[in-house]
């Protein structure tokens, strides 16, 4: 039988505490190694997640349609990089190496999102991409502003901030096409049909086979389970499309008086799982191209390496001897 030190004890009611208290575990506080990794696990989904979905967006960078359409554009897809780069550095404060997640990433060991599999056909994918996945990114991140470990929920709140940028930026995008010629009208329409469902799948599997859910919310990472934020992304975008003078591609929905919910009709979670397995439409092309922006940047790495080094070393020729080398 293995016996637990009692300072051992002591530290998990102070973890215990402040978890209860609503107060934030911060990088130097103990905390139990499940929770860490559990940390590590969604932070390095999450931060993998924006850096991939860059890519179906700037696929069309060169190809938006005037000067403002691709400024927005660059501007955004730039903003994914940074999301992943706060990420990044929130799991590195719980020593995971941001080295060691891409290699993680490139070898298959840790996922992305599954929406990042998905084809961008036409400009207006751009357009349901900023409303639909934006809006679903943000429906389940401004929880995460509240989660328990802090520099994940500090780095949400500027990533929420610049999503709902990014979200209204989509809607104003399908909202002028929706208001255009006929054929502007039925492309805004075909994204939305396209994008629907991988949206709502962003939320993770239904509640009864979500393996880290209750986990989670325990320690408050997780504050609403995959159910309620999905639901709350349909209440939500209903209306919405019903201002854009779009429909959602979903026969069952009907608002439900006594739920006070819109219901909605079942989710092809065979194809979430083909997705999450590599079988997506665009799951090896997203990783290959990934992989060849890594091997592409090596240069990089080793030129930031070596100036960083003889900054040291300059440095510590200058302490030696009050003198600088070139
Ligand atoms: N895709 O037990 P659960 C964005 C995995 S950012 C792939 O329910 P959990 C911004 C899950 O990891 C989008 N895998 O898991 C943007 C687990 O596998 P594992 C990313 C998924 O963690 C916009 C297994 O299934 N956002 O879009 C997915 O409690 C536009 C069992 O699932 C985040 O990552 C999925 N959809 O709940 C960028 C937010 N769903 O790890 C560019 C933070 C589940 O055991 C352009 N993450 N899995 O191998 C979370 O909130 C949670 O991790 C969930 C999943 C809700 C995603």
């Amino acid at each position: 039988m293995t016996t637990i030190a009692p300072e051992e004890t002591a530290r998990e009611a102070v973890f215990d505490a402040t978890v209860a208290a609503d107060e934030r575990i911060e990088p130097r506080d103990w905390m139990p190694d499940a929770y860490r990794s559990s940390l590590v696990r969604q932070i390095a989904q999450h931060a993998h997640s924006e850096i991939i979905g860059m890519q179906p967006e700037a696929n069309w960078i060169t190809r938006a349609p005037s000067l403002r359409r691709k400024a927005i554009l660059m501007a955004k897809v730039q903003d994914e990089a940074g999301h992943g780069l706060y990420l990044y550095s929130a799991a590195e404060t719980l020593g995971a190496g941001r080295d060691e997640l891409l290699d993680k990433l490139h070898s298959g060991r840790q996922k992305y999102s599954s929406i990042f599999n998905y084809p961008t056909l036409t400009w207006a994918d751009v357009g349901a991409i900023g409303w639909l996945v934006d809006g679903a990114a943000i429906t389940n991140q401004v929880p995460l502003c509240r989660c328990s470990y802090g520099p994940y929920a500090r780095a949400m709140i500027r990533v929420c901030k610049e999503e709902s940028f990014h979200q209204r930026q989509g809607y104003e995008l399908l909202l002028t096409l929706s208001r255009g010629t006929d054929a502007q009208h039925a492309m805004a329409q075909d994204a939305v049909n396209r994008w629907w469902w991988p949206s709502l799948m962003m939320f993770g599997p239904p509640d009864d086979e979500s393996a880290h859910s209750a986990q989670s919310m325990a320690w408050k990472i997780k504050r609403h389970s995959n159910d309620e934020l999905r639901q709350r992304f349909v209440d939500i975008c209903v209306p919405q499309a019903e201002a854009l003078g779009l429909t959602l591609p979903d026969p069952d929905l009907r608002w439900n008086e006594e739920r006070g919910h819109w219901d909605f009709g079942p989710i092809d979670w065979a194809e979430f799982r083909e997705v999450l397995k590599g079988n997506g439409p665009c799951n090896e092309e997203r990783i290959g191209r990934r992989r060849r922006a890594h091997e592409e940047g090596a240069w990089v790495r080793e030129a930031a390496a070596a100036h960083a080094a003889r900054k040291a070393r300059n440095a510590a020729r200058t302490a030696g001897t009050g003198e600088a080398t070139r």
